[in-house]
C-alpha cells in the first residue's frame, strides 16, 4: 500500500466526514427552527457514492443530480456558503435564493445543475456530453439519479441515445431500495437488476457496493475512462441505502414501511466507519483526523448559517429575472450574478 493511496483514502474520508457533518448539523436546525423552508432531502449514510465518483472525476468534467442534491454539489467541489444561502432563499444562494435544496448549481466547478422532477436532468447531461464529443473536447458528463427515476419513460429513452450515439455520459444509480416508502420489489421487476437490464442496452454496467468508497471510486474511474476514450456510455449500479426519512430531518423507523433491523443493519455498515478501519494500515492516525475535521466541518457549516441569516433577500424588482414569459424577456445571468441581457 502506497502513501499516495493512503492520501487518496483520507482525502475521500474527509470528503465524506464533511458531507456528514454538513447534513447533520442542517438537520438539526431544519428541526429546531424554521429557518429553511425548502423541503431538504438528505444524503446521510450514502456518502460513499457522491464522494467515490466525484473523486475519479476530472474539474472540467460536469455532474447533474436530482434532488438528493447536497453530496454531489459538495462532492464536485460546490460551494458550502452559496448552498447554505440558497436554503435560506438569498440572493447570495447558489441559484440566488430561487431554487432551494432541489435546485444546487455551481458551474464554475462543473456542477451544472439539479431538479426536483424524477429523471428530469438525465438527458441534460446526454445532451451535454454528446455536445463534448461533437465538438471534440475531452469531458464526460455524469448524472446521479435514485432506482425511482429509473422508472420514468426519459431514463430509458436517454440511456437507448447514449447507446446509439457512443455517448460520453457515467448514468450513476443511487439504489436505497425505496422512493419515498415504496420498496423496490413492489415497483420494478424482481427477476433482474437494474444494472442488467441497462447492460441488455449494450451499454457498459456495473453492479457496485455503494457504501465501499474504494469501490465506488475505482468503478467511477474505470466508467469516466471508457467513456473519455470513446468507449460510450456506462452505468453503475451503487447500491446504499439513506439513513433519516424521505424529505426532511427526522428518522423514520416508526413509520412501518422498513424494519428497525433492515436500517440497524445498513448503519453498522456506516460507509465513513468502513473507509478509515480500512484507512488505518495506510493512514494511522486517520481517526485523530476525523475528530479534527468532524469540529472543523461542523464549525464551517454554522458560519455558513451566520452568513446566510445576514444576507439579502432577492429583490422584488428581480424576481422575474431569468424566467420566460408573456410580457418579460429572458435574462441571464452568469455564475457571479451579472446581467446578461439577449434583448
Ligand atoms: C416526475 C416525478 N414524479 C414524482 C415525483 C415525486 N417524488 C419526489 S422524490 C420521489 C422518490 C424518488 O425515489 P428515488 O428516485 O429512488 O430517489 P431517492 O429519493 O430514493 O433518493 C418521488 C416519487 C417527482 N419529483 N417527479
Amino acid at each position: 500500500m502506497t502513501r499516495q493511496n493512503g492520501q487518496a483514502a483520507a482525502r475521500m474520508i474527509r470528503d465524506m466526514v464533511r458531507i456528514r457533518c454538513v447534513e447533520e448539523e442542517l438537520a438539526e436546525l431544519y428541526r429546531d427552527e424554521q429557518e429553511m423552508r425548502t423541503p431538504a432531502h438528505f444524503s446521510i449514510g450514502q456518502e460513499a457514492t457522491a464522494v467515490g465518483v466525484c473523486a475519479a472525476l476530472r474539474p472540467t468534467d460536469v455532474v447533474y443530480a436530482g434532488h438528493r442534491s447536497h453530496a454531489p454539489y459538495l462532492a464536485k467541489g460546490g460551494d458550502l456558503r452559496a448552498m447554505v444561502a440558497e436554503l435560506h432563499g438569498r440572493q447570495t444562494g447558489c441559484a440566488r435564493g430561487r431554487g432551494g435544496s432541489m435546485h444546487l448549481v455551481d458551474r464554475a466547478v462543473g456542477f451544472d445543475g439539479s431538479a426536483a422532477i424524477l429523471a428530469e436532468m438525465i438527458p441534460v447531461a446526454v445532451g451535454a456530453a454528446w455536445a463534448f464529443a461533437l465538438t471534440g473536447q475531452n469531458r464526460v458528463a455524469v448524472t446521479f439519479f435514485g432506482d425511482g427515476a429509473v422508472e420514468e419513460g426519459t431514463f430509458h429513452e436517454s440511456v437507448n441515445f447514449a447507446a446509439v450515439h457512443r455517448v460520453p455520459v457515467v448514468f450513476v444509480c443511487e439504489n436505497n431500495l425505496y422512493s419515498v416508502s415504496s420498496p423496490l420489489r413492489v415497483r420494478q421487476p424482481t427477476a433482474t437488476t437494474i444494472s442488467e437490464r441497462v447492460a441488455a442496452y449494450g451499454v457498459w454496467s456495473r453492479d457496485v457496493d455503494g457504501n465501499d468508497v474504494s469501490a465506488v471510486h475505482a468503478a467511477a474511474g474505470e466508467a469516466a475512462e471508457r467513456a473519455r476514450d470513446g468507449g460510450g456510455p456506462a452505468f453503475l449500479e451503487l447500491r446504499t441505502y439513506r439513513w433519516r426519512e424521505h424529505a426532511g430531518p427526522g428518522w423514520d423507523h416508526d413509520h412501518g414501511y422498513r424494519s428497525r433491523e433492515e436500517i440497524d443493519a445498513w448503519m453498522a455498515g456506516c460507509p465513513i466507519r468502513r473507509a478509515t478501519a480500512a484507512a488505518e494500515p495506510m493512514v494511522p492516525d486517520i481517526a485523530e483526523r476525523v475528530g479534527e475535521w468532524d469540529s472543523r466541518f461542523r464549525a464551517e457549516l454554522h458560519e455558513a448559517v451566520r452568513l446566510a441569516r445576514a444576507a439579502p433577500w432577492p429583490s422584488l424588482a428581480s424576481l422575474l429575472d431569468g424566467a420566460y414569459g408573456p410580457g418579460h424577456h429572458a435574462r441571464d445571468h452568469d455564475h457571479n450574478g451579472h446581467g446578461v441581457d439577449h434583448r
